[in-house]
């Protein structure tokens, strides 16, 4: 418990630092400022907003000891104006539109700023400019040296006359996809400029103009193009002389070329990131020459290849982050890995702070193969292992990290390694969870025999699951107070939940699922105030849901499918349980009638009632579930500890002949499944106010009338089934002409062929190309139909689709694509909207 610890400690020390903040500079403060220079502050005063009065001090003579303002100390110029957020992302927060909240200077930047002649130091980051463009006369600041519009809220084209500030040496931009460059010539003109942030600014019809900045750019050190829409080709340069940069982060773009060769003849360059791009062909070996690289991050972009063999042969000389995650790397690992020394001090800020003090290495999602080599145990530094989802075999023993210094704080192994517990992974001489262990993944793995009683100290993430585990949950596993996600599911786990959870006051995710665990739900898991998930499905579980669940303020999802559990939905479920997106109560013995106030639950998007004993009709009120009533768009991972990893929930979605797992996409998903109960009654109508539900099955009941007309409102519906019933029409009664003009729209009842009803041969690998389509090698027609379904269902803004009767070759398929590229979707998506907004402004 270091962080509860060290609290008070760390108080006296915070203050010191906020004091530290608002203290003037006492030289400079001394000086009397430039009466021309207060008279400019005043005016640029006046036409800001500050509802907080955050700029309260800006008065009397002396502008020097103003807040934010910092002036020459001989002539008293004002040589800094500073007026940022100082409240750091973490505590202020992002407001439900993604904004930072807490700090609001607003208003019009006037022109006034441009008297300050000495002006060296203008920072307005993370304030809100709500919407205001940035302003031209910026450009005729020809003294700055430090500009900061990170944040601040600005929004439109920037303007090319910043170009004239020739002695800028940094730059941020960073913004929250508001603001667009369309030439970035002008961007040349910063001949001095050593730092350039442009994170997440629309450089899309920038085209390649971002090389020539860096050409003629000699002296830039750091370039960060995260997140910037750069999609254009990649030119290849005859000659390079960058001899000073260090820092290059082009990620979250859609680059879609060869890792350029002229990178590798940066002899300066400490960290590359190109992670998620879509970067092909091999990863140049001369990276492992970089004299300076420490950094290098390439994940996600799935068609880099590389063999191990010959890249872990190379010297790596500084290497301290190597993270190739999510491409084609093959091969076995050599024995050489054991040679990438990593070095200790990491002088550098890197941009990704979970970077920082870890020495890591990433290869998981690959195609490695072959077994872990002994020499891996030689990396003495190395706190960060992940070589999960590969083709791994053989033994994993202890003399695998018999040298290691550290124990990794972040292990994975999960793969198809087989892990031998005789030789004492878990139990013996491998401390494994120790005071500096957090995360450890040994999924998938083939291991058995039982968890061992002294797993305890410093987890935050514990996944044993997908293995052959036998024997009870021992109590010890709450020795691990600060344990955000437990996953023992998939095992041979028997006996009782024991009653010790509610020590593990910070668990997020709790699954137990798919075990022979028998009992009762215990009570005390109703006091885990911060649980989001608690999957305890596919269990022995008997018993009722217990009362002290009412107290789960935080859960979103509850799956207590597949269990014997008894007695009635408690009304209470309406009210304590607010924020609950998914329900899963399949497969169990509850009965009576469905309780109307279940309905309240706003944010319900799975409601799984079926294969229980329900009976009565279903409440009217059914149609009232706010979340399903519109287009799901919202992507929430869990997200937990610091290493950017993330639990991802798994939704099953049972189909008459299929289940479809989603991952990743739960929230994209709205299903109401009440089939194989006792439910009589009438359709309501009322049902069809869903307008966002995907799935809708009551099959198996005693539902009778007729199917309302309006149900063909139900435009984001692709599964609907209500065989079984004793209604007095079919499907077959709906016109075509009710749907047709849906693009994504095929199969019966319409003479519309599917993309792939003939071919049954999806290659899941294939990413977004249909077997078709790669054979006839144009692969942009289809890519962008997939797209389209894709974005109509996920977030609505294409035209809506409807299909009757899914077939399962395509469906799957698509399933997959859309899990795929969700990310690229949603920033197609943005992208799309920015676009929108502009045309709108313009
Ligand atoms: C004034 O500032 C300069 C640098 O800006 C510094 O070298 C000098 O020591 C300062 N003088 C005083 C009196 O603080
Ligand atoms: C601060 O800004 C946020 C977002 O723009 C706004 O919702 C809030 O009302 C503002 N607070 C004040 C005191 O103006
Ligand atoms: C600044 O740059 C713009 C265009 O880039 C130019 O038209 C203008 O004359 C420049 N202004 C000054 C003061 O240099
Ligand atoms: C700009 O300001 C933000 C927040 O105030 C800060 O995080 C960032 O590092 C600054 N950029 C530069 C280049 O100093
Ligand atoms: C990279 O370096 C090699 C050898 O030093 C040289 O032949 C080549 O021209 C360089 N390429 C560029 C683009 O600078
Ligand atoms: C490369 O740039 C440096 C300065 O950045 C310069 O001194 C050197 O002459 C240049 N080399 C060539 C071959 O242009
Ligand atoms: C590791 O480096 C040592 C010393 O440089 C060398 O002797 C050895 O062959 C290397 N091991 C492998 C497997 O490349
Ligand atoms: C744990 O390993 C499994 C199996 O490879 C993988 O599916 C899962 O994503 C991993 N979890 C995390 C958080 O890395
Ligand atoms: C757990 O480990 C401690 C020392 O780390 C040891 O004293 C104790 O006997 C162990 N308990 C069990 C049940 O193995
Ligand atoms: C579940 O555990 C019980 C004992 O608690 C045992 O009799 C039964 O065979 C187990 N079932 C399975 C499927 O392992
Ligand atoms: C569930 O538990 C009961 C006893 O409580 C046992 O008879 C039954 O076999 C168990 N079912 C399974 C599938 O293990
Ligand atoms: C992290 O780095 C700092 C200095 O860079 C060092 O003092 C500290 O010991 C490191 N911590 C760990 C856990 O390596």
């Amino acid at each position: 418990m270091g962080t509860i610890a060290g609290l008070p400690l760390m108080l006296p020390i915070l203050c010191f630092i906020i004091i530290g903040e608002f203290l003037p500079n006492t030289d400079a403060k001394l000086m009397n400022c430039l009466e021309s220079d207060r008279e400019a502050l005043i005016d640029f005063k006046n036409g800001l907003h500050d509802p907080e009065n955050r700029l309260s001090s800006w008065e009397g003579s002396n502008c020097c000891q103003w807040w934010g303002i910092s002036c020459e100390n001989t002539t008293g110029a004002v040589i800094s104006v500073d007026l940022h957020n100082p409240y750091p992302e973490a505590e202020a927060g992002l407001d439900s539109s993604g904004r930072y909240a807490f700090w609001n200077i607003s208003g019009e930047i006037r022109s006034s700023l441009t008297k300050l002649k000495s002006l060296r130091h203008l920072d307005l980051s993370f304030n809100t400019f709500d919407d205001n463009p940035i302003t031209e006369f910026f450009g005729s600041l020809k003294n700055l040296q430090y500009l900061n519009l990170s944040n601040a809220g600005f929004s439109g084209a920037v303007p090319p006359n910043l170009g004239n500030l020739s002695s800028l040496l940094y730059f941020d931009l960073k913004d929250s996809r508001r603001l667009h460059v369309d030439n970035l010539e002008w961007v040349t003109g910063l001949i001095s400029l050593k730092h350039l942030v442009m994170n997440e600014v629309d450089l899309s019809m920038a085209g390649s103009d971002w090389i020539r900045t860096l050409k003629k750019l000699p002296s830039l050190t750091e370039l960060h193009l995260s997140s910037c829409m750069l999609s254009a080709p990649i030119p290849p340069l005859t000659f390079v002389n960058l001899t000073s940069l260090a820092v290059l982060d082009l990620s979250y773009n859609s680059l879609n070329s060869k890792i350029p060769d002229w990178l590798v003849n940066i002899s300066s360059l400490v960290s590359l990131d190109l992670t998620l791009n879509n970067f092909y062909g091999r990863i140049p070996l001369g990276f492992s020459d970089l004299p300076n690289l420490q950094i290098l991050v390439l994940n996600s972009n799935y068609k880099l290849t590389a063999s191990c063999h010959q890249l872990f042969r190379g010297r790596w000389e500084m290497i301290r982050v190597l993270n190739l995650a999510g491409n084609k790397l093959h091969g076995k690992l050599p024995a050489s890995i054991g040679n990438l020394t990593f070095l200790t001090d990491l002088a550098l800020g890197a941009n990704n702070d979970h970077y920082k003090n870890l020495s890591v290495l990433w290869l998981n999602g690959n195609e490695l193969n072959g077994p872990l080599p002994k020499s891996l145990g030689q990396l003495s530094e190395l706190s960060s292992l992940d070589v999960s989802s590969n083709q791994l075999t053989g033994m994993v023993t202890e003399t695998h990290f018999s040298n290691l210094g550290h124990l990794p704080s972040l292990l994975n192994l999960a793969s198809n390694a087989v892990v031998d517990v005789s030789s004492n992974l878990f139990k013996g001489s491998i401390p494994l969870p120790s005071d500096d262990f957090y995360f450890l993944n040994v999924s998938k793995i083939k291991l058995s025999g039982t968890i061992p009683y002294n797993i305890s100290g410093s987890l935050i993430f514990l996944s044993i699951s997908d293995n052959q585990i036998t024997g009870e949950i021992p109590a010890s596993i709450s020795n691990n107070p600060s344990l955000q996600v437990i996953d023992l599911s998939n095992n041979n786990l028997i006996g009782s939940i024991p009653s010790v959870f509610v020590n593990c006051f910070y668990i997020k995710a709790l699954d137990l699922s798919k075990n022979n665990l028998s009992g009762s739900i215990p009570t005390d898991l109703g006091f885990l105030s911060m649980l989001q998930t608690l999957h305890l499905n596919d269990n022995n579980l008997s018993g009722e849901i217990p009362s002290s669940f009412q107290n789960l303020a935080s859960l979103e999802t509850l799956d207590l499918g597949n269990n014997r559990l008894t007695s009635t939905i408690p009304a209470w479920i309406g009210k304590g349980l607010e924020g609950l997106r998914i329900l899963k109560l399949r497969g169990n013995a509850f009965s009576g009638e469905l309780p109307p106030v279940l309905s309240n639950l706003s944010s319900k998007q799975v409601l799984d009632l079926a294969e229980n004993r329900f009976q009565g009709s279903i409440p009217a009120s059914f149609g009232d579930f706010k979340a399903m009533t519109r287009v799901q768009n919202i992507n929430r991972h869990l997200l937990y500890g610091m290493f950017g990893k993330i639990y991802e929930e798994n939704l099953v979605v049972n189909m008459k002949d299929q289940s479809l797992i989603f991952s990743k996409i739960p929230s994209l998903v709205v299903n109401m499944d009440l089939s194989g109960n006792n439910l009589s009654g009438d359709l309501p109508r009322e049902i069809t106010k869903l307008s966002g539900l995907v799935f809708l099955n009551l099959l198996r009941n005693r539902i009778s009338g007729h199917i309302p007309e309006s149900i063909s409102k139900l435009k984001q519906l692709s599964s609907l089934d209500l065989s079984s019933n004793k209604l007095s029409d079919h499907m077959t009664t709906f016109d075509a002409p009710l749907f047709a003009g849906n693009i994504g729209l095929c199969d019966i009842p319409l003479d519309v062929k599917c993309p792939s009803d003939d071919e049954d041969d999806v290659d899941p690998e294939k990413g977004l190309n249909t077997s078709k389509n790669s054979r006839s090698g144009d692969t942009s027609t289809d890519k962008w139909f997939y797209l389209s379904v894709g974005l109509g269902f996920a977030v609505g803004i294409l035209v809506p689709y409807l299909v009757i009767a899914m077939k399962r070759s395509w469906s799957v398929a698509y399933f997959n694509d859309v899990e795929k590229v969700v990310d690229r979707i949603l920033f197609l998506w943005l992208k799309y909207r920015t676009r929108q907004q502009r045309n709108q402004r313009r």
